[in-house]
């Protein structure tokens, strides 16, 4: 049985959602409060595969940053990104070209994914506009659908992130 810990770090613009996705994940509880995470809060959920056990830690990252750049502290060593957009809200798309290219220096971790949170409510006009702006370099692959509120998805995203930690590590 293989023993794999590893960090993922959420990013993306203050009320996108990436408290309550964590929370539905580690005790499907929903809040219709926003309240401002300060910092980062740290959680942990352990994935149990056929020949695994992953533990992965949640870093829920407070969703405004210094300047241009993402506080190096809370990224190092993170094995992958979890960049949330509020689907509803295209002011939470502004940052995320500059995440595109941040992800390139910066936030470079093995794995990331693009996060299309609020999937109960209407998407924005601009959605497809964002999505087709997206370079096929950017290492995002296929951005999910997900619902904090419904709970749709969002099991299933932290568990194939546990899977593709198992395939690489
Ligand atoms: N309708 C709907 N609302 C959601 C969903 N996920 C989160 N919300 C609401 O969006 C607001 C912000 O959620 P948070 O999880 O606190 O956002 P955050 O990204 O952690 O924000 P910061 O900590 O400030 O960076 C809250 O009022 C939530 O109830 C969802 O899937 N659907
Ligand atoms: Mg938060």
């Amino acid at each position: 049985m293989k023993h794999i810990r590893a960090k993922v770090i959420l990013l993306g613009r203050s009320g996108v959602g990436k408290t309550s996705l964590v929370r539905r994940y580690i005790s499907n509880e929903f809040s219709e409060r926003h309240v401002e995470t300060l910092g980062v809060r740290v959680e942990k959920r352990v994935e149990t595969m056929a020949d695994a056990k992953v533990e992965l830690m949640l870093w829920d990252l407070a969703g405004d940053r210094d300047g241009n750049t993402w506080d190096q502290g809370f990224i190092a060593g993170a094995a992958a990104t979890l960049y949330v957009v509020d689907q509803s809200d295209p002011s939470s798309f502004a940052d995320f070209q500059q995440f595109i290219a941040a992800t390139r220096e910066q936030v470079k971790t093995p794995i990331s994914r693009l996060l299309l949170n609020k999937s109960d409510l209407t998407p924005a006009a601009e959605l497809p506009a964002m999505l087709a702006s997206m370079d096929a370099n950017s290492g995002l692959g296929k951005p999910q659908n997900v619902s904090a509120k419904l709970g749709d998805n969002v099991a299933q995203v932290f568990a194939d992130i546990a899977q593709e930690l198992c395939l690489t590590s």
